[in-house]
């Protein structure tokens, strides 16, 4: 079977919409054609200040939605970054590989320091080229991610190309897996940027109360007309409501616009209100259930970590003799 890997950052605790729609929903799906790597990259939630404590319990938080989801540990190795040492030591490796100019172009990253308030760190800066690393680790043939991830995938293959050509083929050059209809949920607020978790005022948590999360959907931000078209140039909002609805509920956008014809949006809003609420509320039970038993939840994760361990190694220790680096005796 085809191998899978993707990540997701724990520091927000919740996940959103845009996280959900854009990647995990497809992490599920690839469960039942591919070898699946899962992980909470707490190494990569480091490049912000975390507070310690918040830090470990969001990576617990993290797992549990995971699981929550629909990611099943028998199936699929899920685990946390930090518990597999081979992550950094080949994340140094992919370092040395990388041109300062090349890292420097990366548009994320300018967002990201662009927003920070305190100093930016280098690990901001370097973090794509862990994110190499953990994808190749695995030698995975495709990562499911959203839109805003398709430039570092970019340069995961730039640097496994470069690697192979440099010492011989060693890394599997890796696809993204982005799914056109949903790669980029928008900002309710603002619906012409995505959705993202450092900017709270238009981003749907899974874990908020649902009848927050319905009344953000309800003042989203919409236009001064009142067709329910899907039209993402001229009505971003409405466009970005009709996609939600339509991955939530199984329903075509087709079929949405058809019938809420002659309807306003706040019937649209109203709606997907209820369909979100009905997605969410079994989820966020099922979360409950996981951090009720904290020793069964790290021991799935200490599980996950082996599987994913008896993989890392081997590419690693490849990588190092193909490097030149002595063998240890
Ligand atoms: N709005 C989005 N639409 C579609 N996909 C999205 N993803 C994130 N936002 C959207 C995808 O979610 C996965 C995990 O994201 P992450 O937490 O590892 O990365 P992130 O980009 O830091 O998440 P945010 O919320 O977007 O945070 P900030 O504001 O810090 O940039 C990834 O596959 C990502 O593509």
């Amino acid at each position: 079977r085809p191998r899978v890997l993707s990540g997701i950052q724990p520091t927000a605790g919740s996940f959103h919409l845009g996280n959900y729609l854009g990647a995990l929903r497809q992490w599920v799906a690839l469960q039942e054609t591919h070898d699946a790597f899962y992980c909470v990259v707490d190494l990569h939630a480091i490049t912000v200040a975390q507070d310690p404590k918040v830090l470990r319990q969001n990576t617990r938080v993290s797992a549990a939605q995971l699981l929550a989801l629909g990611i099943d540990p028998e199936r699929s190795a899920l685990f946390v970054q930090s518990h597999v040492p081979e992550h950094a030591q080949l994340g140094w490796v992919m370092q040395c590989l990388t041109g300062f100019g090349e890292a420097g172009r990366m548009t994320q990253f300018k967002d990201k320091s662009a927003r920070q308030e305190a100093g930016v760190g280098v690990g901001l800066f370097t973090y794509p080229i862990l994110q190499a690393a953990d994808i190749l680790l695995y030698q995975a043939h495709h990562v499911p991610v959203g839109e805003d991830q398709r430039q570092h995938l970019e340069l995961t293959r730039d640097l496994a190309q470069r690697f192979n050509t440099r010492y011989g083929r060693t890394f599997r050059l890796p696809e993204p897996y982005i799914v056109k209809d949903t790669a980029k949920i928008y900002d309710l607020q603002d619906p012409t940027a995505k959705m993202s978790k450092s900017v709270p005022a238009g981003v749907v948590e899974l874990l908020d109360d649902p009848k927050r999360s319905a009344k953000k959907i309800r003042s989203a931000v919409t236009d001064t007309g009142r067709e329910i078209v899907y039209d993402p140039e001229h009505k971003a909002g409405v466009s970005n409501l009709l996609v939600i609805h339509s991955a939530l509920s199984g329903e075509s956008v087709d079929s949405l616009v058809a019938r809420f014809e002659g309807k306003g949006y706040g019937d649209l809003k109203k709606e997907l209100g209820e369909v979100f609420t009905e997605f969410v509320t079994p989820v966020q039970a099922r979360v409950d259930a996981y951090l009720a038993d904290l020793p069964e939840l790290d021991k799935v994760l200490a599980r996950g970590a082996e599987r994913a361990r008896e993989v890392a190694s081997r590419t690693l220790a490849r990588t190092y003799e193909r490097i030149g680096f002595l063998a240890r005796t």
